[in-house]
């Protein structure tokens, strides 16, 4: 019994324990204070860190954000840098076909123009024909014999080929360009038979020839084939490159016939009459 009422009155110690507990006011002893501060410091501890903890992660998310945000303005870049490239391919393209189309008009033209060459051509052709008409008409009217070839009016015929006595006085270097455009040149001589047809017909005149030396200094003729003097053919004591002409700078370069038919060099400034040469045309 006694131990029952021990414990009875322990229990009912216990439980007036408990309400005097909660009744009596607060001790403000260090340790309960500790103790009450605990729980909350504990939970703002815990915010804080839940706090900090939640910025990082926002900065890391930002971070990550501010990296696709990155990403996608590359991208946006690349993808004008390529539309850049493709209207610049596009406008490559056009370019190309402008020159294909160019190049199928040259081919029309080059065409044309080798149309025109050929058409040239008969034109040619046909006037040699007309010339070999004329020729053989020309004969007939003078009742000449017949002949290897033919010269244009006003032209005097040896062997093959055509002389024109120019009447005219010119330098030398304009009575070679008159001989070029009558598709002919300043006369060249070989032969002894031709020295003497064209000294018949030039004697007492003077006529520029078609010898010089003022592209090289040696003595040449006029399609720069050489030549070595014959004494025979030259007026003694020329030629001389005479230098005293006062006709402005360089000596004698030009050769003539003199009066006599023989070689004489002037200089080329100086006007006289001319000789071309051309082959006959032959019918
Ligand atoms: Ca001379």
């Amino acid at each position: 019994m006694a131990m029952m009422t021990d414990y009875h009155y322990e229990n009912e110690d216990d439980s007036s324990a408990l309400w005097i507990k909660e009744a009596p006011p607060v001790s403000f002893s260090g340790v309960s204070r500790f103790r009450r501060w605990l729980f909350p410091a504990l939970t703002a501890t815990v915010i804080l860190v839940l706090i900090i903890a939640l910025g990082a992660s926002n900065a890391k998310t930002s971070n990550r954000l501010w990296s696709v945000e990155q990403s996608v303005s590359n991208l946006s870049d690349v993808i004008q840098s390529l539309n850049a490239s493709l209207q610049h391919a596009q406008e490559t393209a056009k370019d190309v076909q402008r020159l294909q189309f160019a190049v199928e008009n040259n081919k029309d033209q080059l065409a044309s123009v080798s149309e025109a060459l050929k058409q040239l051509s008969a034109v040619d052709s046909l006037s040699r024909s007309v010339a070999s008409l004329k020729c053989s008409l020309e004969r007939i009217i003078n009742n000449s014999s017949a002949v290897d070839g033919c010269c244009p009016l006003g032209w005097e015929q040896f062997d093959l080929n055509c002389y024109f006595f120019g009447s005219l006085s010119l330098s030398w270097n304009e009575s070679r360009v008159w001989c070029d455009k009558h598709e002919a040149h300043l006369l060249i001589l070989h032969t002894d038979k031709e020295w003497e047809f064209v000294t018949r017909h030039s004697v007492p005149e003077f006529y520029w020839v078609g010898l010089s030396d003022w592209r090289t200094g040696r003595w040449e003729w006029v399609n720069q084939t050489p030549y070595t003097i014959e004494r025979r053919r030259w007026v003694p004591g020329q030629p001389d490159s005479w230098a005293h002409h006062g006709l402005g700078p360089g000596d004698e370069d030009c050769a003539h016939l003199h009066r006599n038919g023989r070689l004489n060099d002037l200089h080329c400034s100086i006007k006289l009459r001319y000789i071309c040469q051309k082959h006959s045309v032959r019918v």
